[in-house]
C-alpha cells in the first residue's frame, strides 16, 4: 500500500491509492526522476489496472513466482530501473536487490545525464550502493548503436542472463530477447509488444508486483535448484498472457 507524501487526502477516500500513485509520478515529474512521457504510460497502465480491478490476478501471481524462480536460479541477475518505478518503488526494487542478490542498473528510454543522476541520488536516499548505469559503457547489439536507450553497462544488463524490465519499450525488450537473455516484463498491458517479446510477462502493478516479489524470493530463496528449473519449465507464457487477457475481459464485462 502506498501512501501519499504531500497530498491532504484522507485514506477512506475510495481513490486513495490511485491517487497516492498519480502524486508519486507528478511529483518525480517536478524532481527531475520521472520523464513527461511517464505520466502518459501511467495514465495507459492505470486504465488496464483498472479493468483488472486493481489487484493481483490468479495468472499474474504465476507469472511472480516464475519470475522469481527465474532470477533465483540465474547467475548475473539484473534489475533494470526506470523513471517511473524510481517514483513509485525505490525502497521496494532495492530490497527485491537485496534479498536476489541482484545487480540495479538505470536504462532509461527518455535518457538524459541528469535524470539518471537525479534517479541514482534518489535510489542512494533508499539506501541503494553500487547502482550502475550513471556510465554506460557498452550497447545492446541488436539496437541502433546512436540511439542513447541502447547504450547499457558491462558487469550490468549487458552481461545479464536473466533481466527483469517493468515498464520496458518492445523494442528494448526484443533486443535483450535476441541477444539469449530470459527478459521478465512488468507490464499491465497483456496486449503489448512487450508482453509479447518477455520471456515471463507479469500483467501487474508494479507497485503490487515488486512487493509481492520479495516476499516470494524470501520464500523461495533457499530452494533447491531443480525445485526452481520445474518451476519455470511448467511456465508457459503464452497461456499466461491468454488468462491475463481473460481475466481482464471477464472482470471488465461483470463491471458493466
Ligand atoms: O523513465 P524512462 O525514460 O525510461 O521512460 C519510462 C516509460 C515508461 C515512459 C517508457 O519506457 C515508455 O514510454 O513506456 P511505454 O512504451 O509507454 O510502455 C509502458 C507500459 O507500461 C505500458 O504498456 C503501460 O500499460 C504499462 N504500465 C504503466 N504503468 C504501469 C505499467 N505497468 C505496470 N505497472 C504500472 N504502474
Amino acid at each position: 500500500m502506498l501512501h501519499c507524501i504531500n497530498m491532504t487526502l484522507p485514506k477512506t477516500h475510495p481513490r486513495y491509492q490511485s491517487l497516492c500513485i498519480r502524486e508519486r509520478l507528478t511529483d518525480g515529474v517536478r524532481t527531475g526522476i520521472t520523464s513527461q512521457a511517464g505520466l502518459i504510460a501511467h495514465g495507459r497502465g492505470e486504465a488496464f489496472d483498472y479493468l483488472l480491478g486493481e489487484c493481483t490476478t490468479e495468472s499474474a501471481m504465476r507469472s511472480e513466482e516464475a519470475a522469481v524462480a527465474m532470477l533465483l536460479a540465474a547467475s548475473r541477475p539484473v534489475l533494470s530501473v526506470n523513471g517511473n518505478v524510481a517514483a513509485l518503488v525505490p525502497g521496494e526494487i532495492i530490497e527485491l536487490g537485496r534479498v536476489l542478490n541482484s545487480v540495479i542498473e538505470i536504462n532509461l528510454f527518455y535518457k538524459t545525464e541528469e535524470r539518471v543522476r537525479a534517479i541514482a541520488d534518489h535510489l542512494r536516499l533508499y539506501g541503494a550502493s553500487g547502482v550502475r548505469g550513471e556510465h554506460p559503457d557498452t550497447v545492446l547489439l541488436p539496437l541502433p548503436p546512436d540511439h542513447p536507450r541502447s547504450r547499457v553497462c558491462k558487469g550490468g544488463i549487458y552481461d545479464a542472463d536473466v533481466v527483469l524490465v517493468p515498464l520496458e519499450d518492445g523494442d528494448r525488450c526484443q533486443a535483450l530477447a535476441d541477444m539469449g537473455k530470459s527478459v521478465i516484463a512488468i507490464d499491465l498491458n497483456p496486449l503489448s509488444r512487450t508482453a509479447k517479446a518477455a520471456t515471463v510477462t507479469i500483467v501487474d502493478n508494479v507497485v503490487r508486483a515488486i512487493p509481492n516479489m520479495i516476499k516470494l524470493a524470501i520464500r523461495m530463496k533457499d530452494l533447491d535448484v531443480d525445485l526452481l528449473d520445474g518451476i519455470i519449465s511448467r511456465y508457459d507464457n503464452e497461456e499466461t498472457l491468454r488468462a491475463a487477457i481473460e481475466e481482464l475481459v471477464t472482470r471488465g464485462v461483470a463491471e458493466v
